[in-house]
C-alpha cells in the first residue's frame, strides 16, 4: 500500500477506536459492578505517533519503529471534571512506561496528552518502572508511586531472573511535570504493590506496603502492611504491621497487594486489593475488598469472604493469563470507577456507588475458611429465601421461561 493511504488507514483506525462510546455488557450481574463490553485502553489506543516515524523520507516503507505490546495497570484519578489515567504502557522491548490519557465520561474516549510521560531517573537507575498508583495527598501534591525493577550489582551473571523490585516515588501538580523522590525504604529486601495513603495518620505519610523476600514470591513475607514515615523525602519506614495476611485455602493464599489509593467512605477506608492463589494452570489473580477504621486503618472492619471480581470470557487471556489486577480507582461523588487490567494486556473499566461497595462490604459474609461451614453459611441463606418464596408466594424460576 502506498505510504499516505496506509498513514491515512491507520489514522482513521485510530480515531474509530478511540471516539466509540462504550456499551454495558449485559451478559454480566453481580449486584456490585456494571461492566462493559470494551476495554478502555488497548495496545491500539496507542496514538500512532507514539509507534511510528510518520515521515516518508526517513520511513519509506511505513514501519512500526517502537511498537507497544500492551497497555494495563493503571493508575486513576478524578480531577476538574476528567477522568485521568495513568496506565502502564509496555512497548515490544518489553520496558514499561506511563502516558496520560483523560476522558469525561470515565467510560470511553480516553485520549493520550501528546507525549509520554517522562519520570525523572534516580543516580541508580532503574530498568523498569510500572503499576503507578496515584494519591491526591492532603499535603498538596499527587503522588505517583510505582515499582522500579533493577538487577542488583551482585546478581550471578548466569542468573538473569535475579532481579530486585523497590517502590519509586514521583509528585506532581499537573500530571505532566514530575519531580522523583528519593525511593522509598522499609526493612523488606522487596518491595510491590507500595500504596501512599491519601492523609497523615499521627501526623505522617502512611503507607501500605507487600514485604516480600524474593522478586516473586514473597516467601516468608506478604500480606498488606501498614507503615508510617516522617517524612515523604526521603521516606523511610520502620516497622510494617501486617494488616491483612495471606490466609491458607483462600483466594490470597500466595500473595495480596494493594490496589488503589482506598476509598475514603462514612464507615471505613474501602480497599479493593488483588489476591493470588495457585493451581495446575498457574498464578490466579482476582480482586477482592476489605474496610478499615476511619481513624485507625491498620483495623480491618469489614472483610466479605471468596473475591469481588474475576477475569471472565476473553479476560482470561493474555500474556499472562488467569488475571485481574487493579491500582486505580476513580470517584465521583457517590460514583466509583475501577480501572482493571486482564490477563497483563488490556485495560477495564467496571463501575459501582459508594453504597453498594459498603452494602457488599458489611452484608456479604466473611469467608468460613472450611467446607463444613461453609456449606452451613450456604444453606442458611437457601434456608432464609425458601421461607421468603414461599411466604410471598415466588416462583424460584428453576422451572425455565
Ligand atoms: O502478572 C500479574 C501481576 O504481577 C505482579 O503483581 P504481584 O507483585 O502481586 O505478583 C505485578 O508485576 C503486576 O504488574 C502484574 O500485573
Amino acid at each position: 500500500m502506498e505510504f499516505t493511504d496506509a498513514l491515512n488507514r491507520l489514522l482513521k483506525q485510530h480515531g474509530n477506536l478511540v471516539n466509540t462510546p462504550n456499551t454495558v455488557d449485559d451478559t454480566f450481574y453481580n449486584g456490585v459492578f456494571t461492566r462493559y463490553n470494551d476495554c478502555v485502553l488497548t495496545d491500539a489506543h496507542i496514538p500512532v505517533y507514539w509507534k511510528y516515524d510518520i515521515n516518508p523520507e526517513t520511513n519509506p516503507f511505513l514501519i512500526e519503529r517502537l511498537g507497544v505490546n500492551a497497555v494495563l495497570n493503571s493508575g486513576a484519578i478524578y480531577l476538574n471534571d476528567t477522568f485521568y489515567l495513568v496506565p502502564r504502557i509496555e512497548g515490544m522491548d518489553r520496558k514499561s512506561f506511563f502516558g496520560l490519557a483523560e476522558s469525561k465520561t470515565g467510560i470511553d474516549q480516553f485520549k493520550f496528552r501528546d507525549l509520554p510521560l517522562l519520570i525523572p531517573e534516580l543516580d541508580e537507575p532503574g530498568t523498569n518502572f510500572y503499576d503507578m498508583r496515584l494519591t491526591r495527598h492532603e499535603d498538596g501534591y499527587i503522588y505517583g508511586v510505582f515499582c522500579v525493577e533493577r538487577r542488583p550489582a551482585e546478581a550471578p551473571a548466569n542468573d538473569l531472573s535475579v532481579a530486585e523490585a523497590q517502590c519509586g516515588i514521583a509528585r506532581t501538580k499537573d500530571l505532566v511535570n514530575w519531580d522523583r523522590l528519593p525511593d522509598f525504604k522499609s526493612p523488606s529486601p522487596q518491595q510491590r504493590n507500595v500504596v501512599l495513603h491519601p492523609e497523615f495518620v499521627d501526623g505522617k505519610y502512611a503507607w501500605y506496603t507487600r514485604p516480600q523476600d524474593g522478586f516473586i514470591s514473597t516467601g516468608s513475607g506478604g500480606g498488606i502492611g501498614f507503615a508510617l514515615s516522617d517524612s515523604v523525602n526521603p521516606a523511610n519506614v520502620g516497622l510494617e504491621t501486617i494488616i491483612d495476611e495471606r490466609v491458607y485455602h483462600t483466594i490470597k493464599e500466595v500473595k495480596n497487594g494493594a490496589g488503589a489509593p482506598p476509598i475514603k467512605t462514612e464507615k471505613g477506608w474501602v480497599h479493593v486489593a488483588h489476591g493470588v492463589r495457585n493451581c495446575a494452570a498457574g498464578l490466579r489473580y482476582v480482586l477482592y475488598l476489605i474496610v478499615t477504621d476511619l481513624a485507625d486503618p491498620t483495623k480491618v472492619v469489614a472483610e466479605p469472604g471468596g473475591y469481588l471480581l474475576a477475569p471472565v470470557g476473553e479476560e482470561r487471556i493474555g500474556d499472562v493469563s488467569n488475571v485481574l489486577f487493579s491500582n486505580g480507582v476513580a470517584v465521583r461523588d457517590e460514583d466509583v470507577f475501577l480501572y482493571y487490567a486482564s490477563s497483563d494486556t488490556r485495560l477495564h473499566v467496571a463501575t459501582t456507588t459508594i453504597p453498594q461497595l459498603l452494602d457488599y462490604a458489611f452484608n456479604n459474609p466473611p469467608d468460613a475458611l472450611r467446607t463444613y461451614d461453609c456449606t452451613v453459611q450456604r444453606r442458611e441463606l437457601v434456608s432464609k429465601n425458601l421461607e421468603y418464596a414461599k411466604a410471598q408466594g415466588l416462583d424460584m424460576g428453576q422451572q425455565g421461561s
